[in-house]
């Protein structure tokens, strides 16, 4: 693709911020607090809106109930569009109340499934409220020691609240179906892998797809013919982007291999993915750098992979492939990945009235100072609360 036709691809770009990652948050050792993070959902609005103000292409912000519980949804739909931004994704919390500690919607007991049942459909009624198109789930469903439960039940009942969420949904909405290896479980997860999503989306309906976390997966997985597969079966719901070195480590997207990021938007690109409603998520947690440049940051790294990618010349690349030339097949993916991409997005967001350089632009913006000065007393919001 040529640099002008990438432009216009990358202008409409948009990739969602999650509200969790502008609270403090940390590891089970230690969560060091950061001066200034939000004290209420609005306050998240307010980070989230900066960053979309700086990027040009991060109009949305994903939630998380109950921990962005307000009184009021559609006055916090209407609180964000003011800021210019939307509500994006809604994801339920079934994992934090005591009753979970065998499963939610899996759990043996029909009580607490009952219970997290009728959280799922809370949200689906959130997300109306806020005119969010996502109803995104993750299940901490699984068990430690074989034997704990049966296996094939525990898939009966997940099935079964999924088909009761999926009925609630208005025709409009969309259901994600999240998926990881391992953790908190450690013998079993209901949900392991994309495989056991993609058959629980087939018996659901159109509507219903699989999200899929970088950081879900075994080591070595080729996270990009996952997303090939589910990409050509319309099952691609969307991303929940970050990076890992070890397991669902929760770092920046980009940091430890933005060649896998290139890849898998590379996949995106040959399967004219950014045409539709794929949505691209940060699930990212930022326990020793400043949650807002970092957000900004992972933006920047989600938007410098699709610029490489939309520059692998498809022609060059589709004769090298029929001509069986492996070697400049893989050099001209190799061409587009080794260009410096720097230059036409920071062109790109001139065009778009920002500044070539969000991260300068932010600490020029004296945003941070203000929020630090401002956001003093209450309670700084935090991962579980
Ligand atoms: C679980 O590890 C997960 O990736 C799910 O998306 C949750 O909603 C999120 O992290 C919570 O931090
Ligand atoms: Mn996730």
């Amino acid at each position: 693709m040529q640099t002008t036709e990438a432009k216009n691809v990358l202008r409409s770009q948009h990739i969602e911020t999650p509200s969790w990652a502008y609270g403090n948050s940390g590891t089970r050792f230690k969560v060091f607090p950061e001066a200034g993070v939000p004290r209420d959902p609005y306050e998240k609005i307010d980070d989230a809106a900066m960053v979309h103000r700086m990027t040009g292409v991060a109009p949305s912000v994903a939630l998380h109930i109950p921990w962005d519980r307000v009184d009021d949804y559609a006055a916090l739909r209407r609180y964000a569009e003011d800021q210019g931004v939307r509500i994006g994704a809604i994801n339920p919390n079934v994992f934090q109340d005591n009753e979970y500690r065998l499963g939610s919607v899996c759990n043996p007991d029909p009580a607490t499934r009952r219970k997290a049942t009728d959280h799922l459909l809370e949200c689906v009624e959130v997300a109306v409220q806020t005119d969010s198109p996502q109803l995104s789930l993750w299940f901490a469903d699984g068990t430690n020691y074989a034997g704990q439960d049966s296996i094939g039940a525990r898939q009966d009942r997940l099935a079964t609240a999924l088909a009761e969420t999926y009925a609630a949904m208005p025709d409009d909405m969309t259901m994600l179906v999240e998926y990881k290896l391992f953790e908190p479980s450690f013998y079993s997860m209901d949900l392991p892998d994309w495989g056991t999503s993609f058959a629980h989306c087939l018996r659901l309906g159109d509507r219903a797809k699989v999200l899929v976390d970088t950081g879900h997966h075994a080591p070595g997985t080729n996270i990009e013919m996952i997303v090939a597969v589910l990409l050509r079966a319309g099952r691609l719901g969307g991303f929940h982007f970050n990076s890992r070195y070890y397991a669902d480590d929760d770092l920046m997207v980009g940091s430890a291999d933005p060649f896998g990021l290139f890849r898998i938007m590379h996949e995106i690109v040959q399967g004219n993915g950014l045409d539709g409603d794929i949505a691209f998520m940060l699930d990212q947690c930022h326990n020793i750098e400043g949650k807002i440049p970092a957000l900004i940051r992972s933006v920047m790294n989600v938007q410098e992979a699709t610029a490489k990618a939309l520059l692998v010349d498809a022609e060059l690349l589709a004769d090298a492939q029929a001509r069986g030339d492996v070697l400049a097949a893989h050099a001209a993916v190799m061409d587009a990945f080794a260009t410096d991409v720097r230059p036409l997005l920071s062109e790109l967001r001139e065009d778009m009235g920002l500044h070539g350089d969000p991260i300068t632009a932010y600490r020029d913006s004296g945003y941070q100072k203000k929020v630090v000065a401002e956001r003093v007393g209450g309670t700084a919001m935090g991962w579980g609360a």
